[in-house]
Parts: C-alpha cells; structure tokens; sequence
C-alpha cells in the first residue's frame, strides 16, 4: 500500500473516450482492469470526469463552418475544435461502466464553464484558472501523484505538467494511458512531461 502521501489520479476515463464514444480513443478501455487494480495500491484516489456544458465553446459544432480537429484562436490561446464530447448528464459523459468508480475519494469535473476548456485537472485552459483540485490534495498531505488514463497527450499531460509545475512529483504510467494523437500530439506532450520533470513509466 502507498503512503498517504501519495495520491492516484484517474483522468477522464468515460464513455466518449472509449470505443464507441464520440470522442473515441484507440484502445481507451484497455486500460481499466490495470487502473481498477492500481487504485487498490493508492489510499487517495482522484478520478476526473471531463463535463461540458452543450454550448461548450471547445465543441466544432458550435463554430459554425469549422471541422472538427481545426484549431480555432480563443482569447486564451489556441485551442482544438473537437466534437460534441462528455456533455453534462448524457451517457457519453458518464464513466465507462467497468472502471470501478466506488474506491474514489473525489471526482472532480472540469470544461463546465462554455468559454473555456479544461485539459488538466488543475487549471483551465488559461492555465491560471484554478479547479480546486491542488488544495484538496495539499490539505491531505499529498505530494506524489502517479496518473493514468485519457488522453495522454491532452487531459493527462496538461495534468502531469501543471502538477509537476505546483510541485508535486509526478509519474504518469504510460501502460495505463492511451492517446489520441493528433498531428504530432503525443511525441510532442511527451516532450513537454520530460522537460517538466514528469517521470514517464
Ligand atoms: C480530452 C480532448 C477534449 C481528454 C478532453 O480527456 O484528453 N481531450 N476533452
Ligand atoms: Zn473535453
């Protein structure tokens, strides 16, 4: 069993970014039997639940002329049109109903607010703005953070940086995290978790 110092952070793993799903990452359900056995190693355990509002401003539909995958400019900076993905209530958004959901002590949402998105599980895309989740994890003691899940180029690895960049020692466990890949996208977050001090396992 890990110290209580030590918390597992679960990212994102929901029906939209499974097969099937409207956001659909290659081979996103093969990692939840290793992710269900790990939480029992971990005494804090964290899933983050991605949770969009319908008029999400990170959705394609909602530029109008735009393709889905194309980059539009927002005031905080570049960001991916994606499809519609993870809207708030619908079965999309819920977990995959194989990822054991009962072991955790917090689910944190984030990308509720339409005019920004949220990769990371700490910050919104500007960055600044705070999800709440680097107090609840200070108050307990925690200082090591090990992540996995989806996906790891955008969700996990803006999660690894910003954590690594607040000073948490982060490990994200590439064995239980899948990509979407998107251009160049995972070579270039790998790059980004090592340059930050993230370990990659
Ligand atoms: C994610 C794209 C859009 C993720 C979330 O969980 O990696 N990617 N929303
Ligand atoms: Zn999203």
């Amino acid at each position: 069993m890990r110290p209580e110092t030590e918390a597992l952070v679960v990212i994102d793993i929901q029906n939209d970014f499974c097969p099937g799903g409207a956001l659909a990452v290659a081979g996103g359900d093969e990692i939840i039997a290793g992710v269900n056995a790990l939480m029992k190693d971990f005494q804090v355990r964290v899933l983050t639940q991605d949770w969009h509002p319908a008029d999400h401003s990170s959705f394609a539909a909602n530029h109008p002329g735009a393709a889905p995958f194309s980059l539009a400019q927002m005031p905080y900076g570049p960001q991916v049109l994606w499809p519609a993905h993870c809207v708030q209530g619908t079965d999309g958004a819920a977990f995959h109903p194989g990822l054991a959901t009962d072991p955790a002590d917090l689910i944190i949402r984030k990308g509720f607010r339409s005019a920004i998105d949220s990769y990371s599980a700490f910050f919104e895309n500007d960055r600044t703005t705070p999800t709440g989740l680097e107090g609840y994890l200070r108050s307990r003691g925690v200082s090591q953070l090990t992540l996995v899940g989806l996906a790891t180029d955008f969700c996990v690895a803006y999660s690894a940086v910003d954590a690594a960049r607040l000073g948490f020692g982060v490990t994200v466990l590439e064995g239980a995290c899948r990509a979407i890949d998107l251009d160049g996208s995972l070579a270039a977050a790998r790059q980004a978790m090592s340059g930050a001090g993230v370990t990659l396992a």
